[in-house]
């Protein structure tokens, strides 16, 4: 049965802003979105917090590891990325990894508490050949530890897809980014619908799907609900959402951009919550600038993952010591596989 928690807490609301909340809806749209995130927050937290009790355990949180395993000179132009070889940022170039070196981290970060292993490469699409074959040795291997393996290698083919499926990879991480109007202000090599294709290919070969965003690009508010539209209207929904706070690095040609206000990420995360119920919202890049309370804000707005480990890709993250600390601080505990 669906409920109308609109209606029990703010008889005024303009929608009925959890109509969909024990069910995905694909078909939600722009301003049904936009009243969701503009209600107030005790409101949009109460309905947000409703939906993620339906789906999830309020106590969890899923703790994830990323590693580049092939780093820098990337012939993308994505304007936040420190890893594009247009722009000047110190980020050392390091060739593809060996599978052992990658293998090893993966036991680190398993003993650490992670059950998900995240592998980036700074590549525009995969190429077939050796590079290739050693990431599906590192998927194999990584999958046999027994933690949820995610790639992240740029745009895919269909037979990549689904060699990667074969070789047992649970998720493919693959973000819209922005919303599609301005998504040409932030990359000009690869389009919004390349986008969609590639996460289309990884569905279709049976992997579940990552997929978010980054706040904090000089996107409007219209922009990162449009993506929220984008998201929800894939069917199903992509199992896990990043929603990054961009980390601003010199160089990139967003090194200047203003920082975001930590309420605006607590919204977004919310409303995340409430148009893709079942997805895992991870709280992502911008940890390292967000206090204890807005992140903790951000676990009761629905964020029920994070990264761990004292680096992303190529930045600074808060590292294992300081999030165990917060994590217990708020009662909360690493989630099983
Ligand atoms: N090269 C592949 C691609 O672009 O699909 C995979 C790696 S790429 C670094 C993965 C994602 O990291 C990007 O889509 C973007 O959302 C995120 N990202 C990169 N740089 C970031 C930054 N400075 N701040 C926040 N998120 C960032
Ligand atoms: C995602 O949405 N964020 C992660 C992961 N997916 C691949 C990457 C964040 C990268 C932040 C910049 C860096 O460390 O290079
Ligand atoms: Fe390359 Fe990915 Fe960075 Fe874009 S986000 S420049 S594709 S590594």
């Amino acid at each position: 049965m669906e409920t109308n928690i609109a209606s029990m807490s703010n008889g005024d609301s303009v929608v009925e802003p959890t109509r969909a909340s024990t069910r995905q809806r694909h078909d939600w749209t722009d301003g049904e979105i936009a009243a969701l995130y503009s209600q107030s927050l005790p409101d949009l937290l109460f309905s947000a917090q409703t939906v993620h009790r339906q789906h999830h355990d309020p106590t969890q949180v899923q703790l994830c590891t990323l590693l580049s395993v092939k780093t820098g000179g990337c012939p993308e132009d994505c304007a936040y990325c420190p890893q594009s070889a247009r722009y000047s940022t110190g980020v050392e170039h390091q060739a593809l990894m060996d599978v052992e070196q990658v293998l090893s981290a993966a036991r680190v970060a398993q003993e650490g508490g992670s059950t998900r292993f995240c592998m980036g490469a700074a590549w525009r699409e995969v190429r077939d050949g050796e590079e290739f074959d050693r990431v599906l040795e590192m998927v194999r291997g990584v999958g046999a530890l027994g933690m949820e393996v995610c790639c992240t290698l740029g745009m895919l083919s269909d037979g990549q897809a689904e060699r990667l499926a074969e070789a047992g990879l649970t998720a493919y991480n693959h973000n819209l980014d922005t919303g599609p109007e301005y998504y040409d202000r932030v990359i000009s090599t690869r389009s919004f619908d390349d986008r969609l294709r590639t996460l289309k290919r990884a569905r279709d070969a049976g992997m579940t799907l990552c997929s978010g965003g980054i706040l904090g690009m000089g996107e409007r508010l219209e922009d990162r609900l449009s993506m929220l539209a984008v998201l929800a209207s894939l069917d199903p929904h992509p199992e896990s959402v990043p929603i990054n706070a961009l980390v601003a690095v010199e160089g990139t040609p967003l090194a200047e951009a203003a920082p975001l206000d930590p309420f605006e990420v607590v919204r977004m995360v919310a409303t995340a919550r409430l148009v893709l119920p079942t997805s895992r919202v991870r709280l992502s890049a911008g940890r390292t600038q967000m206090s204890d309370e807005t992140q903790a804000l951000c676990f009761l707005a629905g964020a029920n993952s994070i990264f761990t480990g004292e680096k992303l890709l190529t930045t600074p993250n808060p590292g294992e010591d300081r999030d165990r600390s917060l994590l217990a601080r708020l009662g909360l505990s690493p989630a099983e596989l």
